[in-house]
């Protein structure tokens, strides 16, 4: 006997539009990937650290949010402006550096003081670091003094140096990366330091290259992902889909097995140049960041750390002025506006930070941790949906990403022996709302007539638990 569910839906209009007739089957025996517990992390520019009350203790409010996003989360500080960072305890020399630009890419003279909030807001998180030094304007010598720095301010929360952001755009190939990576590793290994990388751009290759040769002296394997260029963002486009990527980065899954490394996407986001607005900072980019996530921990990624921050140069941020408002809609759009557009999280110490759409699917791809992932065959009648199922103990897991702007989707749900327990849903009143809701527990009705059936409404996510059956 089965059971008739439809998930309430938020607008009584999504109940009468035409539904596509959906099937998702799942053997619960199956054998897949186990969702690392670190897979829902973040990734922010080193210049972020250069107002050091940025991560510090007494940012409680973006403290609460990384707790609530993922316990077990780990923060990688990195990006263009990792390397045009120096460190203001070191006195050798230096290469010339690069001439004063304006805006996030602002280079950056990192003070202890920094390093000292920073360890107090991991602290307060529980969260682990993966720190990015500076290999394009840097030297061996600072790279070593910075991260003995980092180590002695941080302690075991460090997980991993890596060096360089995205040398593919800096080094002809990677030979050349190769002979200017060296004698930063060298000096850092021997300096006790845990090393991950290559932290490339767009490079499968790089990361194989380097995995077969440097394997060994690495905690894990990284690069990094977006879509397209800002220009080129759209909510169709996002939905639409990136084939490509789960087959390249399934390669790179293999490779890391081969060499015994967790692969993670330290830097990650729908569309470079800062996110597009109404694209990348609205609910289409909670049902893609779910997606996304759930897509590549099926195929083993253990870490995926969206990126994001302010958009202010460090002088504009410490000199803002709060616009004293208590209205609550002026204060969201001016923490909107202070933010990279693909942000998971929007807000500066000034004004406080709130939770994107993307964070919500980031939540709900992070629901997965510890479930192992199970092949299920979806058959999409035709909308744009996709479907994941975990199992962990005596618990399945089920998530109903439905990304159609048209199509509701009655889903006909095939699980041995599992029955429903309880749902939640993400929600929004259009995919390009800037505000959504978490996940809130959805009310189900049963109906034995015809199987196990849930609608989806269109544009919407649904977190079905499901318990084993006992006979
Ligand atoms: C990446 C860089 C990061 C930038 C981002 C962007 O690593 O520092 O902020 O692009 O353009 O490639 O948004």
């Amino acid at each position: 006997a089965g059971t008739f569910i439809t998930a309430r839906a938020a607008t009584s209009e999504s109940s009468n539009a035409a539904a596509a007739q959906a099937s998702f089957t799942v053997k619960p025996e199956g054998k897949g990937r186990i969702v690392s517990d670190s897979l829902a992390s973040l990734s922010y520019e080193t210049g972020q650290l250069a107002d050091p009350r940025f991560f510090s203790p007494d940012n409680h409010s973006l403290i609460a949010l990384l707790r609530e996003l993922n316990p077990n989360g780990v923060l990688r500080i990195g990006g263009n402006t990792s390397d045009i960072t120096t460190w203001s305890e070191y006195h050798g020399t230096l290469p010339a550096q690069p001439s004063h630009t304006t805006g996030p890419q602002h280079p950056v003279t990192l003070r202890p003081e920094s390093l000292r909030n920073l360890s107090g807001f991991l602290r307060a998180t529980g969260w682990k670091l993966v720190f990015g030094v500076n290999l394009r304007a840097g030297s061996p010598a600072m790279a070593v003094a910075l991260s003995h720095a980092v180590r002695d301010a941080v302690g075991d929360s460090l997980l991993a140096i890596q060096i360089g952001n995205e040398a593919n755009n800096y080094e002809k190939d990677y030979a050349d990366f190769d002979t200017a990576w060296q004698p930063y590793a060298r000096a850092l290994r021997a300096a006790g330091m845990p090393l991950a990388g290559p932290d490339t751009g767009a490079n499968t290759d790089w990361v194989i290259a380097y995995a077969r040769e440097h394997g060994a002296e690495n905690c894990f394997l990284s690069r990094h992902y977006y879509r397209d260029a800002a220009q080129r963002g759209s909510v169709g486009d996002l939905l639409g889909g990136d084939p490509g990527l789960l087959e390249y980065m399934e390669r790179l899954v293999d490779v890391g097995d081969e060499v015994h490394l967790p692969v993670r996407l330290t830097e990650a986001n729908s569309y470079y140049f800062g996110g597009r607005d109404g694209v990348s900072n609205v609910f289409a980019a909670a049902l893609w960041g779910a997606d996304f996530m759930l897509g590549l921990a099926s195929l083993g990624v253990s870490g995926i750390h969206f990126h994001g921050g302010t958009l202010t140069s460090v002088e504009a941020s410490l000199g803002r002025e709060v616009h004293a408002t208590t209205d609550a809609s002026s204060l969201s759009l001016q923490r909107d506006a202070a933010s990279a557009h693909y942000a998971p999280i929007a807000g500066d110490v000034a004004l406080g930070f709130q939770p994107r759409p993307l964070y919500h699917g980031m939540v709900l791809a992070q629901r997965f941790a510890g479930a192992r992932m199970l092949y299920g065959k979806l058959d999409t009648g035709g909308a744009n949906l996709a479907a994941y199922a975990g199992k962990r103990d005596d618990e399945m897991l089920l998530a109903l990403i439905n990304k159609d702007v048209l199509l509701d989707a009655d889903m006909s749900i095939d699980v041995e022996d599992f029955f429903i327990d309880s749902a939640e849903q993400l929600r929004a009143a259009s995919l390009d709302s800037r505000d959504t809701a978490g996940l809130v527990a959805t009310a189900w009705q049963g109906d034995t007539a015809q199987g196990l059936r849930i609608r989806v409404p269109r544009a919407s996510a649904l977190l079905v638990h499901m318990k084993k059956q006992h006979v």
